[in-house]
C-alpha cells in the first residue's frame, strides 16, 4: 500500500526536492505553494513519470486553503500518511527595521501555518492510528546570523517548541511528530538564488530532502524528533 504525503511550500527549493525524492519511492503527493509555480513543480514531476501527484496554490497561513488540501488529499488517495511542513520565509534585516507588518506576516507563514495544517492532517491520522509530521524549523540561526534573524529565528523557536510538545501529545495515537533543522542550505530562501556560486559549500535541498525521507519512512515503532544537519563551513554553536 502506496503512502501518501502532503508537502507545503513544494514550488521551489528544500520543499520541491522533498517531493521528488518522496515520488521517487512511490509516495502519493499533494504538494501545495502560494504561487502558480506550484503546478509547474507538479508538471515536472509527471514529466519524469511520476503522476500520483495533486497541486494546489494554498497559503499555509489560510484556514479554508489549507482544510481544503487536507480534505481533496484524503478524499483522493483515502489516507494522509506523512505532512511536511516546509513552507516558510524570512529576511535578515537590523531589528529596528522590523515593521509590524513583516513580524506578524512571518509568524502567519512560519508558525500559524505549522499549526493550521497539523491540526487538519490529525483527525485523519488518529483514525488511522498512523502518521508522521516534520517540520523543517532551523535552530542554528540562533547562533550563527551576524545581524538581523531576530524575527526569522524566533518563529523556528516556536515551532520547535511546538513539535516538540505536540510529538507528546500524540504518541499515545501512534503519530510521529519531529522537525529537521538545517544549516546553511542553497535555495531561493531570504530572495537568494538557488545554484549561486557563492553558496557551493552550503548544504544541498538533497541533503535536506534525504533526511525528511529516512524520518518519514523509518519504522513505525521509531521516533525521529528532532535532526540537526550543517555543513562543515557553518559553525554550530549551541
Ligand atoms: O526556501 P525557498 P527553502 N504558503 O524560498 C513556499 C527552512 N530553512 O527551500 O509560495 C505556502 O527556496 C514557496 O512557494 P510559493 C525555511 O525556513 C531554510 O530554503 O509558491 N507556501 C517555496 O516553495 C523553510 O521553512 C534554510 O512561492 C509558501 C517555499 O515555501 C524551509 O526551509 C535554513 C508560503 C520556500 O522555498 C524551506 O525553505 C534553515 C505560503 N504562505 C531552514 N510562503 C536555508 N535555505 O538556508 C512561501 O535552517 N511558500
Amino acid at each position: 500500500d502506496k503512502q501518501v504525503a502532503i508537502i507545503t511550500g513544494a514550488s521551489r527549493g528544500i520543499g520541491k526536492e522533498i517531493a521528488f525524492q518522496m515520488a521517487e519511492k512511490g509516495v502519493r503527493l499533494s504538494i501545495a505553494g502560494s504561487s502558480e509555480q506550484i503546478h509547474k513543480t507538479k508538471e515536472e514531476l509527471v514529466d519524469k513519470g511520476y503522476t500520483n501527484v495533486f497541486s494546489f496554490t494554498a497559503d499555509v497561513s489560510d484556514e479554508n486553503e489549507i482544510d481544503h488540501v487536507v480534505q481533496a488529499t484524503k478524499n483522493a488517495y483515502g489516507k494522509v500518511d506523512i505532512l511536511v511542513n516546509n513552507a516558510g520565509i524570512g529576511g535578515f534585516k537590523s531589528l529596528e527595521d522590523v515593521t509590524v507588518e513583516e513580524w506578524k506576516r512571518t509568524y502567519e507563514v512560519n508558525v500559524q501555518g505549522v499549526f493550521l495544517a497539523s491540526k487538519a492532517v490529525l483527525p485523519i491520522m488518529k483514525k488511522q492510528q498512523f502518521g508522521t509530521i516534520i517540520t523543517v524549523a532551523s535552530d542554528v540561526s540562533r547562533y550563527t546570523i551576524p545581524e538581523g534573524g531576530a524575527l526569522y529565528t524566533s518563529t523556528k523557536y516556536a515551532v520547535q517548541g511546538f513539535m516538540g510538545s505536540l510529538a507528546q501529545e500524540v504518541r499515545k495515537d501512534g503519530i510521529r511528530a519531529g522537525t529537521v533543522n538545517p544549516g546553511m542550505v542553497d535555495t531561493y530562501f531570504a530572495n537568494g538564488t538557488q545554484g549561486d556560486p557563492d553558496k557551493a559549500d552550503w548544504l544541498k535541498v538533497q541533503d535536506i530532502a534525504e533526511a525528511v525521507v529516512y524520518m518519514a519512512q523509518a519504522p513505525k515503532h521509531m521516533l525521529i524528533d528532532e535532526m540537526h544537519i550543517h555543513p562543515l563551513v557553518q559553525e554550530y554553536p549551541r
